[in-house]
């Protein structure tokens, strides 16, 4: 078990202990030892192979806990935890999810309600019983009501695009070493960069078909990550990942290879539009070719089906049957959008200072090698306590530290100095212009206060922008995606404020984040707006978010033009 599955079994222990009424100390020590454990750089897996006397090194860890996570390492399970759930009714901890119900809820709900999981909560909460309970209201009962409508449309299985990313890539790399396998290279949704994956479409090609098929098959279903093998046919197969997620591999002849890329590509509305078009040429395409009659025609290539029907290449991004056809029938071309290495900063990204991982002279050292030519340094303000948000004490003390090393890295990385303001509930920002015009970059966002209606929403952001120091709209929603739904507001008013004010709008590539989506990039664009496609990093690795956001980008038709951190210091500063 990793680092993250330790932390999530401690977290557990200590939100049942809690809804017992255990002490708070033993509570608390859970808790803060699932935070400990999950921010911990090494992997614990490692250390209790290498001297579990080590774990002893690491604070709020004491003898029991270092028992348990020896025990999750080496069996994946904990004999106390696996105990403790067993005595618990089924459902009881999956309540924790929804907004605003923590343990003394769940505890307060169980002993006088006998509520035991989300559907008895749902009745309890119609039928008006928990309004009388203490502390709650008719307020507080909608609150419920809201909260499970909102975890409900959550329970889908989509998947997070860098999880689904992840075990393609390894389904890939594995499939690569089977004997007989010429072209590999996943499809669908993942391909076209959706924001999320509803299951991996891997395409093979096999070297002489007829003989290999059959052992390509047998290959794909070994591989040791799968849950599940669901369907075995002739030319195709589906699985089920450990890690939850479908795959389902086609094999198809060389000659086919283009065809059916573009087929499993999608989606299913660009599709149904392209063969709509051969057919008024009197052609056929399928997952095959190109057909004259009976006559094979092209289907080697994707270029090949394009042609037939009259068509330039069409990135994958922008297949959604979304104008992408028309588009390339009236003008035979496309723009050329931007691609990762058109990006030469990161303009958001978190250290120590509040609640990232990292120095900045580690954030430094990254950037340095990616290339990039600067990145703005933009830490919390310190109205978001939890994250440990900076104070202008704390603000100031970085600005000596950005000075000195922006010496030290003369000539390799520039550092800007910036912070992630937060917007008030008033629309004010949390610095005063003192602070402000300091700053190099500002960017605004809002991470609380997301329950105002949506017209004092709207007026709050738009108040936000309007500051004369606001430089980037942050993740304007706030959402994450199967877990925080969106903030409402007018968003085609708040496009609109950020193009008067000139405040350009974030890409935030946080693949739980996607946020502006594709749609409202497509939008801003035509209204005139400028984007900044950033990572919101927390740690080193989410430095490689950034592909995310370019997909993104490159869904909703922008080009490099159109993203301000593609510029060059001195260009970026003109734009400042
Ligand atoms: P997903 O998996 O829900 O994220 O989305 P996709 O686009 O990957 O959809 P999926 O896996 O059901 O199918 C892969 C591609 O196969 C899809 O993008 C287009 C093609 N396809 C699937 N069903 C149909 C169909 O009924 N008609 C046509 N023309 N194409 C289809
Ligand atoms: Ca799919
Ligand atoms: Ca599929
Ligand atoms: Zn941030």
């Amino acid at each position: 078990m990793d680092n993250k599955g330790i932390a999530a079994v401690f977290e557990e222990i200590g939100n049942m202990l809690d809804i017992n009424g255990v002490d708070f100390f033993r509570v608390n020590a859970y808790r803060k030892a699932a935070r400990t454990v999950e921010n911990l750089a090494i992997d614990l897996r490692q250390v209790v192979d290498r001297n579990p006397q080590e774990l002893d090194k690491i604070p709020g860890i004491g003898k029991v806990l270092k028992e348990k996570i020896i025990e999750l390492v080496q069996t994946g399970k904990c004999k106390e935890h696996e105990e403790m759930k067993s005595s618990f009714p089924p459902g009881l901890l999956e309540m924790m999810n929804l907004r605003g119900v923590g343990p003394k809820k769940i505890k307060l709900f169980f002993s006088e309600l006998k509520i035991t999981n989300i559907k008895k909560l749902k009745e309890a909460a119609e039928k008006h019983q928990l309004r009388g309970l203490e502390k709650m209201g008719e307020k507080s009962e909608e609150e419920i009501l809201k909260a499970i409508e909102e975890y409900g449309s959550f329970s889908s299985t989509r998947h997070i695009i860098d999880e689904a990313l992840q075990e393609a890539e390894s389904y890939v790399e594995y499939m690569r070493k089977c004997d007989g396998v010429q072209q590999i290279q996943y499809a669908g949704s993942l391909r076209r960069w959706q924001e999320t994956i509803g299951d991996i479409d891997i395409l093979v090609t096999v070297k002489d078909p007829g003989k290999s098929h059959e052992k390509v098959i047998k290959y794909f279903t070994e591989y040791s990550e799968i849950l599940k093998v669901v369907a075995v046919g002739e030319t195709r197969s589906a699985v089920i990942l450990k890690k939850g997620i479908n795959v389902d591999l086609r094999v198809v002849a060389e000659e086919s290879f283009g065809a059916a890329l573009h087929y499993f590509t999608g989606d299913k509305n660009h599709n149904v539009k392209i063969r709509d078009l051969a057919k008024k040429k009197g052609l056929k395409v399928n997952e095959y070719g190109v057909f004259k009659g009976e006559k094979s025609i092209g289907g080697k290539t994707e270029e090949e089906i394009f042609k037939a029907v009259g068509l330039p290449f069409i990135i994958p991004e922008l297949r959604k049957n979304d104008g992408e056809i028309e588009y390339g029938l009236e003008h035979k071309s496309f723009p050329k959008f931007i691609e990762l290495s058109d990006i030469k900063a990161d303009l958001h990204c978190h250290s120590t200072y509040s609640d990232g991982k990292n120095s900045i002279e580690e954030m430094a050292g990254v950037f340095i090698k990616k290339g990039y030519q600067y990145f703005a340094m933009t830490d919390h303000s310190s109205i978001m306590g939890v994250t440990g948000g900076m104070g202008s004490k704390e603000i100031k003390q970085q600005w000596e530290e950005i000075e000195k090393l922006n010496k030290k890295l003369k000539g390799k990385i520039h550092i800007l100095k910036g912070c992630e303001v937060d917007i008030l509930k008033n629309g004010e920002l949390d610095f005063s212009d003192d602070i402000l015009k300091q700053l190099d970059v500002v960017i605004i966002s809002a991470h609380m206060f997301n329950r105002m209606t949506y017209e004092e929403q709207t007026k709050r952001l738009i108040a936000a922008i309007e500051n004369p120091y606001s430089m980037i709209l942050a993740h304007p929603t706030g959402r994450l995606i199967n877990k925080r739904a969106e903030m409402e507001f007018d968003m085609e008013k708040i496009i609109e404020a950020c193009v008067q004010n000139k405040v350009a709008l974030e890409i935030n590539s946080n693949p739980s984040r996607l946020d502006l989506t594709d749609k409202y990039v497509r939008i801003a664009k035509t209204k005139g707006a400028k984007f900044v496609i950033d990572t919101d990093s927390h740690a080193l690795d989410h430095t490689g978010f950034m592909k995310f956001g370019v997909g993104i980008a490159r869904r909703g038709w922008l080009t490099k033009d159109d993203v301000l951190n593609t510029r060059n210091l001195a260009q970026f500063d003109t734009w400042l």
